[in-house]
Protein backbone atom coordinates (compact mmCIF):
# COMPACT_ATOMS: atom_id res chain seq x y z
CA UNK A 1 0.00 0.00 0.00
CA UNK A 2 1.48 3.51 -1.11
CA UNK A 3 1.96 6.07 1.72
CA UNK A 4 1.86 9.30 1.04
CA UNK A 5 2.57 11.76 3.97
CA UNK A 6 0.73 15.29 4.20
CA UNK A 7 3.15 18.20 5.90
CA UNK A 8 3.67 21.88 6.53
CA UNK A 9 7.98 22.39 6.65
CA UNK A 10 8.52 23.11 10.30
CA UNK A 11 5.40 21.30 11.71
CA UNK A 12 6.49 19.26 15.35
CA UNK A 13 4.06 16.60 14.89
CA UNK A 14 4.92 15.94 11.56
CA UNK A 15 8.84 15.14 12.24
CA UNK A 16 7.78 12.93 14.39
CA UNK A 17 6.21 10.49 11.62
CA UNK A 18 9.27 11.12 9.57
CA UNK A 19 11.57 10.55 12.13
CA UNK A 20 9.71 7.17 12.70
CA UNK A 21 9.29 6.68 8.65
CA UNK A 22 13.02 7.06 8.13
CA UNK A 23 14.17 5.24 11.54
CA UNK A 24 12.01 2.36 10.33
CA UNK A 25 13.23 2.73 6.24
CA UNK A 26 9.58 2.31 5.39
CA UNK A 27 8.88 3.93 2.07
CA UNK A 28 6.34 7.08 1.74
CA UNK A 29 5.98 9.82 -0.78
CA UNK A 30 5.70 13.38 1.07
CA UNK A 31 3.89 16.34 -0.37
CA UNK A 32 4.21 20.17 1.34
CA UNK A 33 1.17 22.41 1.76
CA UNK A 34 0.80 25.89 3.07
CA UNK A 35 -1.16 26.43 6.61
CA UNK A 36 -1.92 30.03 5.55
CA UNK A 37 -3.25 28.67 2.34
CA UNK A 38 -4.88 25.35 2.45
CA UNK A 39 -5.61 23.11 -0.62
CA UNK A 40 -9.41 21.90 -0.91
CA UNK A 41 -8.38 18.32 -1.48
CA UNK A 42 -6.61 18.87 2.23
CA UNK A 43 -9.47 20.03 3.65
CA UNK A 44 -11.69 17.68 2.14
CA UNK A 45 -9.27 15.29 3.71
CA UNK A 46 -8.22 16.21 7.07
CA UNK A 47 -11.00 15.86 9.81
CA UNK A 48 -9.33 18.94 11.72
CA UNK A 49 -7.37 20.63 9.03
CA UNK A 50 -4.31 19.61 10.27
CA UNK A 51 -1.11 18.17 9.45
CA UNK A 52 0.03 14.90 9.79
CA UNK A 53 -2.31 13.20 7.50
CA UNK A 54 -1.42 10.39 6.19
CA UNK A 55 -2.65 8.41 2.61
CA UNK A 56 -2.85 5.18 2.62
CA UNK A 57 -3.94 4.42 -0.23
CA UNK A 58 -6.80 5.82 -0.23
CA UNK A 59 -7.71 5.95 3.56
CA UNK A 60 -6.80 8.63 5.43
CA UNK A 61 -5.12 8.52 8.99
CA UNK A 62 -4.75 11.44 11.44
CA UNK A 63 -3.15 12.70 14.08
CA UNK A 64 0.82 12.15 14.66
CA UNK A 65 0.74 9.58 17.78
CA UNK A 66 -1.83 7.54 15.62
CA UNK A 67 0.07 7.61 12.57
CA UNK A 68 3.58 6.24 14.47
CA UNK A 69 1.28 3.30 15.96
CA UNK A 70 0.58 2.29 12.61
CA UNK A 71 3.91 2.76 10.63
CA UNK A 72 5.11 1.04 13.19
CA UNK A 73 3.00 -2.26 12.24
CA UNK A 74 4.81 -1.74 8.23
CA UNK A 75 8.22 -2.80 10.34
CA UNK A 76 9.58 -6.10 10.73
CA UNK A 77 10.88 -5.28 14.02
CA UNK A 78 8.14 -3.01 16.09
CA UNK A 79 9.12 -0.31 18.46
CA UNK A 80 6.87 -1.16 21.39
CA UNK A 81 6.79 -3.80 24.14
CA UNK A 82 4.61 -6.86 23.46
CA UNK A 83 2.07 -6.64 26.66
CA UNK A 84 -0.77 -4.77 26.40
CA UNK A 85 -0.04 -2.87 29.17
CA UNK A 86 3.30 -1.97 28.30
CA UNK A 87 2.12 -0.68 25.21
CA UNK A 88 -0.05 1.88 26.53
CA UNK A 89 2.07 3.27 29.25
CA UNK A 90 4.55 4.07 26.35
CA UNK A 91 2.19 5.43 24.72
CA UNK A 92 1.04 7.58 27.40
CA UNK A 93 4.65 8.51 27.86
CA UNK A 94 4.31 9.68 24.28
CA UNK A 95 1.69 11.52 25.11
CA UNK A 96 3.12 14.06 27.25
CA UNK A 97 5.75 15.41 25.09
CA UNK A 98 2.83 16.82 23.22
CA UNK A 99 1.63 18.97 26.42
CA UNK A 100 5.75 19.80 26.34
CA UNK A 101 5.46 20.86 22.45
CA UNK A 102 2.32 23.24 23.58
CA UNK A 103 4.76 24.78 25.88
CA UNK A 104 7.43 25.00 24.31
CA UNK A 105 5.31 27.78 21.90
CA UNK A 106 4.17 29.56 24.61
CA UNK A 107 7.68 30.24 26.05
CA UNK A 108 9.15 31.09 22.86
CA UNK A 109 6.04 33.25 21.52
CA UNK A 110 5.38 35.13 24.84
CA UNK A 111 5.06 38.81 24.42
CA UNK A 112 5.79 39.72 28.31
CA UNK A 113 8.50 39.41 30.67
CA UNK A 114 5.19 38.10 32.57
CA UNK A 115 4.03 35.26 30.67
CA UNK A 116 7.59 34.39 29.70
CA UNK A 117 8.23 33.40 32.99
CA UNK A 118 4.85 31.66 33.86
CA UNK A 119 5.13 29.59 30.89
CA UNK A 120 9.28 29.01 31.66
CA UNK A 121 8.43 27.74 35.07
CA UNK A 122 5.72 25.63 33.28
CA UNK A 123 8.13 24.21 30.94
CA UNK A 124 10.68 23.62 33.89
CA UNK A 125 7.99 21.19 35.86
CA UNK A 126 7.18 19.19 32.58
CA UNK A 127 11.51 19.04 32.68
CA UNK A 128 10.96 17.73 36.23
CA UNK A 129 9.02 14.71 35.22
CA UNK A 130 11.39 13.76 32.35
CA UNK A 131 14.58 13.58 34.53
CA UNK A 132 12.68 11.71 36.92
CA UNK A 133 11.76 9.15 34.01
CA UNK A 134 15.67 9.53 32.91
CA UNK A 135 16.86 8.69 35.95
CA UNK A 136 15.42 5.08 35.52
CA UNK A 137 16.38 4.43 31.65
CA UNK A 138 18.04 5.11 28.91
CA UNK A 139 15.43 6.78 26.62
CA UNK A 140 11.82 7.88 28.06
CA UNK A 141 10.17 4.50 28.53
CA UNK A 142 13.13 1.68 28.83
CA UNK A 143 16.83 1.10 28.04
CA UNK A 144 16.21 0.62 24.46
CA UNK A 145 14.69 3.20 21.98
CA UNK A 146 10.95 2.26 21.40
CA UNK A 147 8.33 4.83 19.75
CA UNK A 148 7.62 6.95 22.45
CA UNK A 149 11.08 8.82 21.72
CA UNK A 150 9.62 9.24 18.38
CA UNK A 151 7.20 11.77 19.69
CA UNK A 152 9.71 13.89 22.04
CA UNK A 153 12.14 14.61 18.51
CA UNK A 154 10.43 17.50 17.95
CA UNK A 155 11.31 19.09 21.34
CA UNK A 156 14.86 18.68 20.86
CA UNK A 157 15.07 19.53 17.22
CA UNK A 158 12.96 22.70 18.34
CA UNK A 159 15.44 23.65 21.33
CA UNK A 160 18.61 22.72 18.84
CA UNK A 161 17.29 25.28 16.13
CA UNK A 162 17.08 27.62 18.78
CA UNK A 163 20.22 27.23 20.80
CA UNK A 164 22.09 30.57 19.09
CA UNK A 165 18.95 32.75 19.63
CA UNK A 166 19.13 31.85 23.78
CA UNK A 167 21.34 33.41 26.19
CA UNK A 168 20.12 30.93 28.94
CA UNK A 169 20.73 26.95 29.17
CA UNK A 170 17.50 25.26 29.23
CA UNK A 171 18.84 22.21 30.35
CA UNK A 172 20.45 23.70 33.23
CA UNK A 173 19.46 21.88 36.22
CA UNK A 174 18.56 18.57 33.87
CA UNK A 175 21.24 16.61 33.24
CA UNK A 176 19.89 13.35 31.87
CA UNK A 177 17.42 15.27 29.97
CA UNK A 178 20.25 17.05 28.16
CA UNK A 179 22.26 13.57 27.80
CA UNK A 180 18.62 12.26 26.43
CA UNK A 181 18.42 15.21 23.67
CA UNK A 182 21.78 14.52 22.53
CA UNK A 183 21.25 10.52 21.90
CA UNK A 184 17.53 11.98 20.45
CA UNK A 185 19.04 14.29 17.70
CA UNK A 186 22.11 12.24 17.35
CA UNK A 187 19.84 9.51 15.50
CA UNK A 188 19.93 9.12 11.55
CA UNK A 189 16.29 9.07 11.24
CA UNK A 190 15.64 12.03 13.17
CA UNK A 191 18.34 14.16 11.50
CA UNK A 192 17.14 13.50 7.99
CA UNK A 193 13.92 14.63 9.30
CA UNK A 194 14.22 17.80 9.14
CA UNK A 195 13.92 19.90 5.98
CA UNK A 196 16.78 22.27 4.35
CA UNK A 197 16.93 25.49 6.07
CA UNK A 198 15.18 23.94 9.21
CA UNK A 199 17.00 25.80 11.86
CA UNK A 200 16.77 29.24 10.19
CA UNK A 201 13.06 28.77 9.05
CA UNK A 202 12.23 27.97 13.21
CA UNK A 203 14.09 31.22 14.46
CA UNK A 204 12.56 33.55 11.28
CA UNK A 205 9.02 31.75 12.30
CA UNK A 206 10.35 32.96 16.38
CA UNK A 207 11.22 36.00 15.92
CA UNK A 208 8.49 37.11 13.77
CA UNK A 209 6.48 37.16 16.75
CA UNK A 210 8.51 39.60 18.55
CA UNK A 211 8.89 37.50 21.57
CA UNK A 212 9.94 38.81 25.29
CA UNK A 213 12.85 36.31 25.18
CA UNK A 214 14.24 38.12 22.17
CA UNK A 215 14.57 41.59 24.52
CA UNK A 216 16.58 40.22 27.41
N1 LIG B 1 -2.67 16.68 17.65
C1 LIG B 1 -2.25 16.89 16.30
C2 LIG B 1 -1.67 18.28 16.18
C3 LIG B 1 -1.34 18.64 14.76
C4 LIG B 1 -1.19 20.15 14.58
O1 LIG B 1 -1.51 20.95 15.49
N2 LIG B 1 -0.71 20.56 13.40
C5 LIG B 1 -0.64 21.97 13.10
C6 LIG B 1 0.66 22.35 12.39
S1 LIG B 1 2.08 22.04 13.38
C7 LIG B 1 -1.75 22.31 12.11
O2 LIG B 1 -1.93 21.63 11.13
N3 LIG B 1 -2.49 23.39 12.36
C8 LIG B 1 -3.55 23.80 11.50
C9 LIG B 1 -3.53 25.25 11.19
O3 LIG B 1 -2.53 25.91 11.50
O4 LIG B 1 -4.51 25.71 10.60
C10 LIG B 1 -1.22 15.81 15.91
O5 LIG B 1 -0.53 15.33 16.80
O6 LIG B 1 -1.16 15.44 14.72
Amino acid sequence: MSLTLVSFNICPYVLRVVAALNHLKIPYEIKYIDLENKPDWFVKASPLEKVPILFVGETVLFESLVILDYVNTLAPQSLLPNDNLQKALNRARAEFSGEIIGTFWSVFSAKTEESFKNSLADLKWYFEKLEGWLQQSKFIYSNELTLADFAYAPIFTLFDALKPLLKFNLYEGFPRLQEYSQSILSLPGVQSSKVENYDQLIQERIKKGDPFFLTQ
